[in-house]
């Protein structure tokens, strides 16, 4: 069966381009759309199944209601919006999303028949406006901590819709918001929109002072894309946004254009929708959805958001019509994103209790300090240990407490092991040596490999991301911990890898993670992915590497982590549904092994341009030991010149003057040796 699939891959990087010298987009999904490439094929494969024919939908006879939670992100500015404002953007939703006559909502469209209910009941029975407010400096929000605004404050996505308002994305990108599609990962479900685009008083500013980034982003968290996504693409119903009834838009129109009519291919040629919610056009210029956009809703919420507006849920909820709403008591809940640190290393904490606290009372028995009345403390513990951590909240109703025993865990950083460290993985034992398999989902994850040609010896460890669903997974390879500070040399971390893909649209990704805080924070030291992971050709069979030639290597400096007496290393593979991974040949030391590994980054070593006429470069040399120098000579092997690699690097060789033939050129260091033929044609 053909799967039907927007052209995202490539027009998303276009488009991104393109509207960078014109306007910013207002909306960031398309960063999703790549991210998940793989789950989006998928979501549109299992949509074509279920609903062969376009247009037909399953859509049932009454109304769905959707519950909705709505997460603050702000640190106590007016970015903390009023309870108004987050029920005028509801209000928006419904207007909009039920096409109610005589509001901003009732334009030339139709009614989707689906509304939504901020929820009167939390998720564990818990009575509540239906909004939480967490004051954190994650307000000051980076796309890229999608999942920590989840890991804080978020609610089971198949009973809840959540909406995260922050204070800031992206340091003022003039991005509104971001969402998330039908199908994807639960840790990043949700979306996410500017608190002075939300909402219709307020601090909500003109021109998206009227809801509608709110109701444009929960068109994709229902499955739908941009009206002009492909551009005009080559049929208005199996391409662009795959709905037949919205004519196809060259490029998103902003403002908020009187008419316009961007492609022709469209039979009959009609205007482009510019009031439609799915274009980038100012709120007061937004009114409708189209009957098919409906058709395609109704069947996103029938085949993937099955259970958030089933009967049951709108009841446990306090969402169904008939529900009164009572005032809530403060309801104590709180957060970390950490729960294992070193002694002495910070911790945050952040209220998530409900019902607008006026007064929090914490206790952190052991830790400094040990009680706070800030919303947000910053707490150490001096000692190892585990550590209790109990929040009493108040506001005019009533207050709650909750005590989490043995939240915290406290380890005291011992000085690990000192390098060399060497793994091939020839004993068999899996996984040997100290290394730790970090597998948090239980499924696919690192295993023993004895049926590729390995880098070296007989077995390796793989990664099978081919029957791997779960995109967006990390399983690590955690090596034991290392003293580079007593080390006494340049660490250097260095392995083989070999990889394919199994498309040329979405790649799996391994990179190189390193922390000296007990594992608190990892930073990135390496990262490979798409094209530059690749070792060989995509291919949707397994990929069994069947020469040593198959694999590159990796050479990573850890200068940066040599003040440390308790680094922790872990090699992450990163699944997207590619094809297998495979490591060998760990080796954590001062020395390479061979000139090639020394050099090599993980390019082969060329000189261009060749033929050459004047200056010649080298290229793939990620490396250039200081003792490192190039000869060049001549076909009898009469030396031409001699100097060191790291000014080759710099200025390239000068062969301008030399003779037409072939040279041979050569790069020496105590390591050994690599030549290459150079010819010299004028
Ligand atoms: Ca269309
Ligand atoms: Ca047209
Ligand atoms: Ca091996
Ligand atoms: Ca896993
Ligand atoms: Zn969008």
């Amino acid at each position: 069966m053909q799967v039907k699939l927007p052209f995202i891959f490539l027009c998303a990087a276009l488009c991104v381009a393109v509207e960078a010298t014109a306007q910013v987009p207002p909306c960031g999904t398309d960063a999703y759309l790549i991210r998940h490439a793989r789950a989006i094929e998928r979501m549109e494969a299992r949509y074509n199944e279920a609903f062969p024919v376009p247009g037909a939908t399953e859509r049932s006879s009454h109304v769905k209601t959707i519950p909705v939670v709505v997460h603050i992100f702000h640190q106590g500015g007016p970015e903390n919006i009023s309870d108004a404002q987050v029920q005028s953007q509801i209000q928006v939703l419904n207007e909009d999303y039920r096409k109610l006559p005589g509001t901003n909502g009732d334009g030339n469209g139709v009614d989707t028949e689906v509304q939504f209910c901020l929820a009167h009941i939390g998720p564990n029975g818990e009575c509540t406006n239906g909004i939480v407010r967490i004051n954190s400096p994650l307000a000051d929000h980076q796309s890229f901590q999608r999942t920590m605004l989840k890991q804080i404050s978020g609610w089971d996505n198949t009973r809840y819709l959540n909406i995260y308002v922050v204070q800031d994305i992206d340091n003022g990108s003039g991005v509104l918001g971001y969402s998330s599609y039908p199908d994807g990962p639960p840790e990043e479900d949700g979306f996410v929109v500017l608190h002075d685009a939300f909402g219709t008083m307020g601090t909500a500013q003109a021109p998206q002072h009227l809801g509608r980034t709110a109701s444009h982003e929960l068109g994709h968290w229902l499955g739908m894309y941009h009206t002009f996504q492909d551009g005009c693409g080559t049929d208005t119903c199996t391409t662009g946004d795959l709905v037949c009834d919205t004519p196809p838009v060259e490029d998103p129109h902003y403002g908020c254009p009187v008419s316009a009519n961007t492609c022709s291919n469209d039979v009959p040629d009609v205007n482009d929708l510019v009031d439609n919610y799915m274009d980038y056009t100012d709120d007061a210029c937004k009114s409708m959805l189209t009957a098919g956009q409906r058709d395609r809703i109704q069947n996103m919420l029938q085949l993937f958001r099955f259970d958030i507006w089933q009967t049951g849920n709108t009841l446990a909820t306090g969402c169904d019509s008939a529900y009164v709403p009572v005032p809530c008591a403060a309801v104590s809940n709180f957060a970390t994103l950490v729960q294992q640190v070193c002694t002495g290393n910070p911790v945050q904490f952040v209220s998530t209790a409900l019902n607008d606290p006026i007064a929090w009372q914490w206790y952190f028995p052991g830790g400094t300090p040990s009680t706070s009345t800030a919303e947000d403390p910053v707490v150490s513990y001096a000692l190892p240990g585990t550590y209790d951590v109990a929040l009493v909240v108040q506001n005019s109703i009533g207050g709650d407490s909750l005590m989490v025993p043995g939240m915290i865990t406290v380890q005291d950083p011992e000085p690990g092991q000192l390098p060399p460290f060497s793994e091939g993985f020839e004993s068999l034992l899996f996984p040997p040596n100290g290394i730790v398999v970090e597998n948090p989902d239980g499924e696919n994850t690192w295993v023993l490999d004895t049926v590729a040609v390995q880098a070296e010896g007989i077995a390796s460890a793989h990664m099978d991301n081919l029957t791997y669903t779960n995109y967006g997974q990390s399983d690590g390879l955690r090596l034991p911990t290392f003293d580079l500070l007593n080390f006494g040399a340049t660490p250097w971390l260095r392995f083989r890898w070999a990889y394919a893909r199994s498309s040329p649209n979405y790649s799996d990704q391994l990179v190189v993670l390193a922390s000296t805080d007990c594992g608190v924070n990892f930073t990135q030291v390496w990262a490979r992915t798409g094209a530059a992971l690749a070792t060989g050709p995509t291919q949707t069979t397994p990929y069994i590497p069947d020469s040593t030639t198959n694999w590159k290597n990796a050479n990573i400096n850890l200068t940066a982590y040599a003040n440390s007496d308790h680094v922790i290393i872990k090699l992450v593979n990163v699944t997207d549904g590619g094809n297998y991974l495979y490591v060998d040949r760990i080796n954590l030391g001062d020395q390479f092994v061979g000139i090639e590994d020394a050099l090599n980054g993980d390019e082969t070593i060329t000189a261009y341009p060749n033929p050459a006429n004047g200056i010649v470069w080298l290229r793939g040399i990620a490396n250039a030991p200081a003792d490192a120098r190039v000869d060049l000579r001549d076909a009898t092997g009469r030396g031409i010149l001699s100097m060191p690699l790291q000014n080759v690097l710099k200025n390239g060789i000068d062969l301008g003057a030399q003779a037409d033939g072939p040279y041979v050129l050569s790069i020496r260091s105590r390591t050994g040796s690599k030549s290459l033929m150079i010819a010299v044609q004028h």
